[in-house]
């Protein structure tokens, strides 16, 4: 396996907090690039990606980098009513997982990183998994938002395929709607202190690592504590 990026780092933020691996959940409307994210992160193929019209990821599953990161990846929410009410049910099932370190009890989950398709403005899907599954059940400082398929954010016009990256037109569209999208997010969730949402695309591997930065850079101190902060 090749070297965890900068896996130093997460080690000494490991060392701060006390705990082993930083656990997090990624999220996001289906067909949003959960899964290609977690890939891209390892840069091989560690979870199926959905290659076909219907939904791909049926089940909650983890992945570990070292004994640095896990990963969970989730079902997509936004396919039906029935197949929503029953993921956004063992989404904050598994919020409320437990971990005993000496003998007191904490949350599983440390990070929760929302994935967004940045091929769509339609922000109907995120809002709900964050207002009804991600916000009540987890600190407001441990939830991430990242904006993928951002070759595709103007429909694939404006992205340079000789340097794999955005032209300048894209680039300043992106920009603009990372702005757009943190600030829908905070109006429509009342979460005021959303970081500014990082764009990249997965597919592409374009801007990977900056998602992994935004979770490095971030990473709590101490494992959750699970009191219900309402
Ligand atoms: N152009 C482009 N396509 C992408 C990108 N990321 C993912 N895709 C495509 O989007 C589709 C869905 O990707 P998945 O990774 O399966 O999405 P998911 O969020 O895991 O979907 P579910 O498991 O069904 O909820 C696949 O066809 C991917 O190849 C990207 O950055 N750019
Ligand atoms: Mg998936």
């Amino acid at each position: 396996m090749n070297r965890v990026y900068r896996s130093e780092d997460i080690y000494k933020n490991l060392m701060i907090a006390r705990f082993s691996p930083l656990d997090v959940l990624v999220v996001g409307g289906t067909g949003a690039g959960k899964s290609s994210t977690i890939n891209a992160f390892f840069e091989k193929e560690v979870m199926k990606v959905g290659r076909h019209c219907d939904p791909e990821t049926m089940n909650i599953s983890s992945i570990k980098m070292d004994e640095l990161i896990r990963f969970w990846d989730s079902p997509g929410l936004g396919d039906n009513i029935n197949s929503d009410r029953r993921y956004s049910k063992e989404l904050v099932e598994l919020l409320y997982k437990e971990y005993y370190m000496q003998g007191n009890k904490y949350g599983l989950i440390d990070t929760v990183l929302v994935i967004l398709d940045g091929s769509s403005r339609d922000l109907g899907t995120t809002y709900r998994l964050l207002n009804e599954v991600v916000v009540p059940n987890i600190q407001i400082n441990r939830i991430l938002v990242a904006i993928n398929q951002a070759d595709m954010a103007m429909k694939g016009r404006h992205w340079y395929e000789k340097h794999n990256c955005p032209d300048e037109v894209l680039m300043s569209f992106l920009e603009e709607k990372a702005d757009s999208v943190r600030r829908r997010l905070a109006e429509a969730t009342n979460v005021k202190v959303l970081r500014k949402p990082v764009f990249y695309s997965a597919e592409r591997g374009y801007n990977v690592k900056n998602v992994l930065d935004m979770i490095i850079d971030n990473m709590p101190r101490e494992r959750r504590k699970l009191i219900c902060q309402y």
